[in-house]
Parts: structure tokens; C-alpha cells; sequence
């Protein structure tokens, strides 16, 4: 008797516990988006500078820190010794000088036209295996990333260009859309072949803003909105990473990067400055020197053993990080954007572009704390098929599962990129429209109703994401 109630208990509770999931989702759908896409941490600019704005509602104190953290974002850095003990150690071997100069005015990459080099987006590279804890595991000669450039002293990896494949089709009006897929193609490799088994996979730089508030979306959130097992019979299964944190030395959701492959900004900050600029932080101490390179070695103890960005610096960099506010959505009551709207929300796009999240609690952060705002992302991984896949699994993430991207701020690209676009974790997307033709896998539902939209309807779709 006991054991029978015991059992009726824990179905009401399981049936609880699935209605609560799709409550959630359901709440969060149907609160109100409003204009304040970061909630209190919105910034009215929309220039050139819009991703650079401290939030409004942190105090005056924050100010100074604020600044010298973007001080620190576009610092260029010298190899050591340098002028500036501070702002050396640059290398041995780098892809880029500065945080800038691929979050160009804290927004996102591009790719290089052909035959330029690759100045704001970066090759991940792999081999079958895991690092130890579930990650990645890293070519023996060049590590987890191709640095193309290096210090005297120091031998760049290599070099990569892109070749590039069209493709033709249709809308269901007749129209027809052409979009392309890059290679990545390797070149005077200075510590030999790759391996045949290398996996490969170009990221542009993502946008900068508002990482603050995703950071602090609880996990708990996270989990009601994972459907990794599609219960709810949508076709969407987004579910979430789970990934190692290095500094805490356990598991932890995956929030940031394409694949959601890193749990905080800081640690995507430490990732950062070592892997994309080799500078060593006191998370990561040891500069980035694969065995086989002897030189890199060499050239890497010219500076003192101490963590080459200044611990109070660092943190200084990832306050400045967390503290940029997302611009304000515009011409909010202009027809087409509100009708364009209505089929964002109709085609499906937010099953997964989630419009509204709410940060928890911080101590630290009171400023971003119980906010409710508009990334348009769940944060989730999600099979976006064969088009997108890049064959290369980061933790969970498997080779054609890619994080949500947040979609605040994409109408403002150009306008902070000084004319530049391109969209998608490997920038292949000239237009917006673009980016959505390639979505496939478990968003191919959601691009059928995009190609079935007649010009019109999609054009106000388009212009509704041009608001954000
Ligand atoms: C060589 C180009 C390059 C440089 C230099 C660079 N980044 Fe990035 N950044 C990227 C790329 C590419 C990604 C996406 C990584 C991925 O998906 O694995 C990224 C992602 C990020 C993200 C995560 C954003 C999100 O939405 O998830 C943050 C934060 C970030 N970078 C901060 C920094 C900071 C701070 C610096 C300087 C210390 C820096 N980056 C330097 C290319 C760069
Ligand atoms: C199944 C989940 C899913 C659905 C449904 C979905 N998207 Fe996406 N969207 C993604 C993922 C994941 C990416 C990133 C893919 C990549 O970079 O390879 C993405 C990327 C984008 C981008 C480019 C973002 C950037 O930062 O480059 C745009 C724009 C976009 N989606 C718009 C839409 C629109 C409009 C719809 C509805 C017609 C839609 N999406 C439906 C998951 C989804
Ligand atoms: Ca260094
Ligand atoms: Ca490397
Ligand atoms: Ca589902």
C-alpha cells in the first residue's frame, strides 16, 4: 500500500515536473518583448560604438573600470620584453595583437577576401579522443588551434586560405538564391602534415555585448528548456552542453562560444588571450608551445615567469566584458517590423531564438541581476544538419550541433563593423537571409516556411531582424 502511493507520488511528480518544462517555455514566450533587449542593461546607441556602452543602470563607480577594461580589450600587445611590461608577451606564436582586432568594436569577425590573410577569425583543429575531460583532443604538433603568425624567434604554424563551393536554389515563388560554403585550405605547415584524421572547423569572432546577463541565466533555466529527448513532439531537441571549468575543476554548462564549449567569460577571456594571442593569464600559466616547437619554447621564456596579463588587469577585462550593454531595439512601431515579428514568431524561429531569458541572482553583479531580456537565444545546442556541420564534436556538442545565437544586435553589424558582414559560426552568410537558408537538421521545418514566404513576407521578416 505504502509502496503503491509512494509510486502514484512520483508520477505526479514526473507529470509535474514535464508540465513546469513547458510552462516555463510557454511564460517566456508569452511575456512581453519590449524595445529593452538587455532589460535594465540597454544602451540607445546605435552607432558605430553601440557595443561599446557600459549598462546604464551600473553606478558612476563602475565607470572608470569600465573604461579601463575597454583600454585593455583593444590594447595592442608587444612581444617580450617590451616598452610596456604590462602589454608584453605577445605570442610566441598568435593569430591576432588584440581582443579588437577580431571583435572589431567589440562586434563580430569576417572572412577575408581571397588571398588576404585571416585578420578576425580563427581554425580549431582536432583529432578523434578526448582531452581527459570530455573536451577536444589536440594535435601533437599543433595543438587545438592554428596559429598563423609568430614573434622573431618563432615559426607560425602555417597558413590558410579558402576555397570556396556555390550552391543554387529556389525560393517557392521561383526566385532563385545562391549562397556558398568555405574550405578551409592548409599552406606551408612548419611542423608537418596534418593528420589524416584532422578535423577542422573555421569560427568567426562572435559579438560582444550583453555576456554579462547570459552568464547569469540560471542553470535550472537552462535545463526546463532543454527538450534533448523532443517530449514535446516539435522536432526541437535543443539540449545543453556540458562542459570542464577549469578554474572550479568540475562540470558545468557550456554558454559561450559557437558550441557553447565554455562555461563563463572568464575562462573564454583566458582562452582567449592564450590561444588567439598567447598571452598567459593565472589561469592559464604556461604559454602555448606544442611539444615539437622547439622555438616557441625558446622565445616564450623571455618573459619572466610571472602570468603575462596582470591578474588585477585581467579581471579588470572580464568586469568590461560582463558590464557592455545591448542596444535598444529599433523602429519598434513601424508596421513591417511588427509584422515581420509576427512571422519570426509564426515560422518557428523562436523555438529555439528564444525572445526572453531572466538573469538569477549575483552578488557581484547587482546591476544584472533578476533581469528580464531579449537575447533571442535558449542558450542550447541544436542540429542545424549537414550544411552547417563542421564534423568536429566539442563535449557534447556533436559535429553538426551549434549554440542558439543570441540575435540582439545583429542589425547593427555592418554598422559596427565598419560596412562588414558575415554571419554564421564561420562567417559564410553575406545577408541575413542568407543565414537562414543554411539552417537544416532541426531547423529545416523553420527555413521551409522561410523559402515558402512570399517576397514581401520575407522582407519584413528581414526587416524585423535589421530592428535588433
Ligand atoms: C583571432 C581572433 C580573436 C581574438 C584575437 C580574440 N577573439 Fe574572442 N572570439 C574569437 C572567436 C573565433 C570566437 C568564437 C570561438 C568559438 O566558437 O570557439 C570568440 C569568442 C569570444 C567570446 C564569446 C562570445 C559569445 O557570444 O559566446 C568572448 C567573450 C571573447 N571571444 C572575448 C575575447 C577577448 C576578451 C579577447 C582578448 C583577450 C578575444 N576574445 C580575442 C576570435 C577572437
Ligand atoms: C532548431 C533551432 C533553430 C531554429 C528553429 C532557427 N534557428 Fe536560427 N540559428 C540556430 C543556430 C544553432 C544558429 C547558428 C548556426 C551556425 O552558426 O552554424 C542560427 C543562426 C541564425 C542566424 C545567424 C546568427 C549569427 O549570429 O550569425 C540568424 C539570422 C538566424 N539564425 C535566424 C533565424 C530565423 C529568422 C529563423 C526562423 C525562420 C531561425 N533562425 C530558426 C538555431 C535555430
Ligand atoms: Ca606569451
Ligand atoms: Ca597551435
Ligand atoms: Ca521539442
Amino acid at each position: 500500500m505504502k509502496r503503491g502511493l509512494f509510486f502514484i507520488l512520483i508520477f505526479f511528480m514526473a507529470l509535474a515536473n514535464g508540465a513546469s518544462a513547458q510552462a516555463l517555455r510557454t511564460s517566456f514566450l508569452k511575456s512581453p518583448q519590449t524595445p529593452e533587449l538587455g532589460g535594465a542593461a540597454t544602451t540607445d546607441r546605435a552607432d558605430i560604438v553601440a557595443f561599446k556602452q557600459m549598462i546604464p543602470n551600473a553606478g558612476p563607480m563602475r565607470f572608470p573600470q569600465f573604461m579601463f577594461g575597454q583600454r585593455l580589450f583593444v590594447a595592442e600587445w608587444d612581444p617580450a620584453p617590451g616598452e610596456v611590461p604590462d602589454q608584453d608577451g605577445l605570442g610566441p606564436t598568435f593569430n591576432a595583437i588584440a581582443c579588437a582586432s577580431c571583435h572589431i568594436n567589440n562586434g563580430r569577425g569576417f572572412l577575408p577576401a581571397d588571398g588576404k590573410d585571416f585578420d578576425s577569425v580563427l581554425v580549431r583543429l582536432s583529432i578523434p579522443g578526448d582531452d581527459g575531460h570530455g573536451g577536444p583532443k589536440s594535435l601533437e604538433n599543433y595543438g587545438g588551434q592554428l596559429q598563423h603568425r609568430a614573434v622573431a624567434g618563432a615559426k607560425p604554424e602555417g597558413n590558410t586560405s579558402l576555397d570556396w563551393t556555390y550552391f543554387v536554389g529556389y525560393f517557392a515563388d521561383g526566385t532563385p538564391f545562391r549562397v556558398r560554403k568555405p574550405a578551409v585550405v592548409f599552406s606551408q605547415l612548419a611542423f608537418g602534415d596534418l593528420p589524416e584524421d584532422t578535423m577542422v572547423s573555421l569560427r568567426t569572432a562572435n559579438p560582444v555585448i550583453g555576456l554579462g546577463l547570459l552568464e547569469l541565466v540560471p542553470e535550472v533555466t537552462l535545463n526546463e528548456l532543454a527538450d534533448p529527448y523532443d517530449k514535446n513532439g516539435d522536432g526541437i531537441s535543443g539540449r545543453m552542453n556540458i562542459v570542464w571549468d577549469a578554474k572550479q575543476q568540475t562540470n558545468a554548462p557550456g554558454r559561450f562560444g559557437w558550441k557553447a564549449n565554455v562555461p563563463t567569460v572568464e575562462l573564454q577571456n583566458a582562452g582567449a588571450a592564450l590561444g588567439d594571442m598567447g598571452i598567459t593569464t593565472e589561469i592559464n600559466p604556461k604559454d602555448n608551445c606544442p611539444a615539437a616547437q622547439d622555438a616557441c619554447l625558446e622565445t616564450a621564456a623571455l618573459h619572466p615567469p610571472e602570468a603575462e596579463f596582470r591578474s588585477e588587469f585581467f579581471e579588470q577585462l572580464t568586469r568590461y566584458v560582463r558590464l557592455t550593454a545591448v542596444p535598444r531595439q529599433r523602429s519598434t512601431n513601424d508596421v513591417e517590423v511588427l509584422e515581420g515579428r509576427a512571422i519570426f514568431y509564426s515560422s518557428g524561429c523562436v523555438q529555439c531564438h528564444m525572445p526572453t531569458l531572466k538573469t538569477g541572482n549575483s552578488e557581484e553583479f547587482p546591476e544584472l541581476a533578476n533581469q528580464t531580456f531579449h537575447p533571442f537565444s535558449d542558450l542550447l545546442l541544436h542540429d542545424m544538419g549537414e550544411g552547417l556541420a563542421d564534423g568536429r564534436p566539442d563535449y557534447l556538442a556533436s559535429g553538426s550541433e551549434w549554440r542558439t545565437p543570441p540575435l540582439w544586435g545583429i542589425g547593427l553589424t555592418e554598422t559596427v563593423s565598419a560596412g562588414q558582414a558575415g554571419y554564421l559560426h564561420d562567417g559564410r552568410a553575406r545577408t541575413l537571409e542568407e543565414a537562414i537558408l543554411w539552417h537544416g537538421g532541426e531547423a529545416k521545418t523553420a527555413q521551409r516556411r522561410f523559402r515558402a514566404l512570399s517576397k514581401a513576407d520575407r522582407n519584413v521578416l528581414l526587416r524585423f531582424l535589421g530592428s535588433l
